[in-house]
């Protein structure tokens, strides 16, 4: 079987070399060149533990290529980024336009499937967009979504271990991606409508956005309260039926901090706790950065000198190295800006350089501050002393032991 992955990003390119170790003939397709060159090099151009071992296997067994082009398939499959536009409304631009690039090649019986994190009635609407275009292939060729749920750092297993939905725009085209997937998916494969799988990823990271942002709102309330909110956390949850996750600097990341808004843009009406739930996690951000400028000002007006400020982490979470969309990146600039004149050091122990940020080593950044800003809950963070002598602002639980 040949198959056509449209997209060798975080998801694309590691769906494609599992498929392709499980003897599906693929070529991965991308619009940029460096990265396709890359790819048939053998080289991963996304950082994932043990992915490039297995990239170099089916370089050289030439069960996988990479092209700017797609090839006549069996399969194709869109696994393209779906950001959001300035007003929050989702971008379905490139899925359109990978699209726009395999139909030419679609023939009877083929499979068309799309990955992408994409808002409810998208496959409908790729699927009139085909019909339009190649009208002899009505009823004639199999669409369904089914989208990916890994976490990065961990994809090789959780794509073949995690259970996947899958939702056809008719049953016939369910059980076609169903007879794809089942032959590297491990995990039980859920048999839906289109519509349904669409809904269920948006749902999934939504529901871990909601949350997170009740963490992070019991933060606020407890820094008004004068309780440490990681002890209260963990005394609530001894409760047999309370699992509260763990307040941070922000939400982060490409989907959890994106997701939410392909439901609320839609239904505005409907989807007022999804819709508070971002804004609570986009204000922990900026409250964070306002609780270090507040604590500069006092350092200064106590000391009457600027103080030494380490900004402790730089990614959108815990041990790696990936930044977009990093509140604690986001606290960082606004610091830099609010507080021109202090001594502000940057660390981030996963990345070796920044093209904005002059990176600082952890250890010796947190020897010379004056107040330290623990923003991601890196492991090495979690050798570095309590010091009496320093203003430590914790917004990620470093200390809460
Ligand atoms: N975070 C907290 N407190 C917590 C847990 C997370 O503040 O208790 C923050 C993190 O620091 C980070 C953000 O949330 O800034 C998102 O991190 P994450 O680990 O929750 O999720 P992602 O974005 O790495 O991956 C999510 C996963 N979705 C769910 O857990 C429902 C993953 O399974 C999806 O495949 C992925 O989104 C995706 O691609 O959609």
């Amino acid at each position: 079987m040949k198959a056509c992955f449209m997209g060798l990003g975080y998801i694309g390119l590691p769906t494609a070399i599992i498929a392709a170790k499980h003897g599906v003939q693929i070529t991965g397709v991308d619009i940029n060149p460096r990265v396709v060159e890359l790819t048939n090099q053998g080289k991963l151009h996304i950082i994932e533990p043990g992915m490039e071992e297995m990239l170099g296997e089916v370089i050289t067994s030439g069960a996988l290529r990479a092209s700017v082009v797609p090839e006549k398939s069996d399969a194709y499959f869109m696994v393209v980024p779906t950001p959001f536009k300035g007003n929050h409304e989702p971008d379905i631009s490139y899925v359109e336009a990978a699209t726009r690039a395999v139909l030419p090649l679609l023939k009877e019986g083929d499979l068309y499937v799309i990955e992408s994190t994409s808002p409810v009635g998208t496959t409908e609407k790729m699927m009139s967009l085909i019909y339009t275009e190649r009208p002899e292939l009505r009823d004639k060729i199999y669409i369904a979504y089914c989208p990916e749920r890994v976490l990065p750092g961990n994809v090789i297993y959780e794509l073949v271990h995690n259970d996947r939905v899958i939702g056809g725009i008719n049953e016939a085209s369910t059980e076609k991606a169903v007879e794809f997937y089942v032959q590297f998916v491990q995990g039980t494969l859920h048999r839906t409508n289109a519509r349904t799988a669409e809904m269920c990823k948006l749902t999934e990271n939504s529901s871990r956005d909601v949350q997170i942002a009740f963490a992070n709102e019991l933060s606020l309330i407890c820094d008004k309260a004068g309780i440490n909110v990681w002890e209260l956390i963990n005394l609530a949850n001894k409760h047999p039926r309370v699992n509260i996750l763990q307040p941070g600097c922000g939400v982060g990341g490409h989907c959890i901090a994106v997701d939410p808004y392909f439901i609320t843009a839609e239904f505005p009406m409907e989807s007022k706790i999804i819709a508070d739930a971002r804004e609570i996690n986009n204000y922990k951000a900026f409250w964070c950065a306002e609780k270090v400028q507040n604590e500069m000002l006092k350092f200064q007006l106590k000391y009457q000198r600027t103080p030494v400020i380490a900004m402790m982490g730089l990614a959108f979470k815990p041990n790696i190295d990936d930044l977009r969309e990093s509140p604690a990146k986001y606290i960082t600039t606004k610091v830099m800006q609010g507080c021109s004149n202090a001594d502000i050091l940057v660390v981030e122990p996963n990345v070796c350089e920044h093209k904005v940020f002059k990176l600082t080593n952890y250890r010796e950044a947190y020897d010379r501050a004056d107040i330290v800003v623990m923003l991601v809950a890196h492991d090495v963070f979690k050798e570095l002393p309590w010091t009496d002598g320093k203003v430590i602002l914790d917004f990620c639980g470093i200390y809460k032991k």
